[in-house]
């Protein structure tokens, strides 16, 4: 039963559905577990200032123009011209340390742009659950988890984020809603063995064919990092020095 005292928390399943929500006053979880979400958490750990999320590959082009590195992907894969496409790996560099990085993907930068009357916009991926977990108690604001999809279709990684994320906070939020009950279900049954239950995720089985599958191990690890980059004013940032949102 719905409980009133307790903030909301619900999971949109891909962004097709996002129209038939209302965000406002609430705080958006942006959710691309394969890739986008987890490798601007790696690109934060090595040091970037900031990432400007741009739906179309023409506006990154101009943003590289301008001389800011720019990453770049369509299809799983990075775009010709572009300095990195969207694997985590591509991050792991000292050269970005201090700069601004300019990001295009299929999904995940689409899904920020759809987001924007969210009061509150947040990354969320595995890498940074408990860090996500924490911030929204704390804040104690309505969630709505935001899971990018694949072209606007279901996709296992990031439902099962948004019900390991709502499992997580159950103590808190009223998880009342059909959508986070069906994520928290499949989080509980794919959990013990996660792996080898994204075995079966079409995401998955794309990469094996590009042979970019360590990416999805690489994503699938838990709560490695402490902070949470915050989307505000068409920039994603975290702060440098305490790992915290500024
Ligand atoms: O669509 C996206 O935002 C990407 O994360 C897709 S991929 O992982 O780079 O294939």
């Amino acid at each position: 039963m719905e409980d009133l005292s307790k903030p909301s928390f619900e999971v949109i399943l891909t962004p097709a559905l996002i129209p038939l929500y209302d965000l406002k006053g609430k705080t958006a979880i942006i959710i691309d577990i394969l890739r986008a979400t987890s490798s601007m958490c790696v690109a934060f750990e090595y040091g970037v200032r900031n990432i400007i999320p741009v739906s179309h590959v023409e506006d990154a082009i101009i943003h590289r123009k301008s001389g800011l590195k720019a990453a770049a992907e369509r299809d799983g894969q990075k775009v010709d011209g572009f300095d990195f496409g969207n694997s985590p790996f591509d991050f792991m560099i000292d050269d970005l340390n201090g700069q601004s990085l300019v990001m295009t993907t299929t999904n995940g930068t689409k899904a920020i742009h759809l987001s924007s009357k969210a009061e509150k916009m947040y990354i969320g991926s595995f890498l940074n659950l408990q860090a996500v977990a924490d911030k929204i108690i704390t804040e104690n604001k309505p969630v709505v988890a935001i899971c990018s999809g694949w072209k606007d279709r279901f996709n296992l990684e990031d439902a099962l984020f948004a019900g390991a994320l709502a499992s997580q906070v159950s103590h808190v939020f009223d998880l009342n809603d059909d959508s986070t009950i069906a994520a928290i279900a499949l989080w509980n049954t794919a959990q013990s063995n996660l792996e080898a239950f994204m075995k079966n995720a079409s995401h998955a089985q794309r990469f094996e064919r590009l042979g970019i599958d360590r990416d999805i191990q690489f994503c699938l690890q838990q709560s490695i990092y402490p902070f949470v980059p915050e989307v505000a004013n068409g920039m994603i940032k975290i702060d440098a020095e305490t790992g915290n949102n500024i």
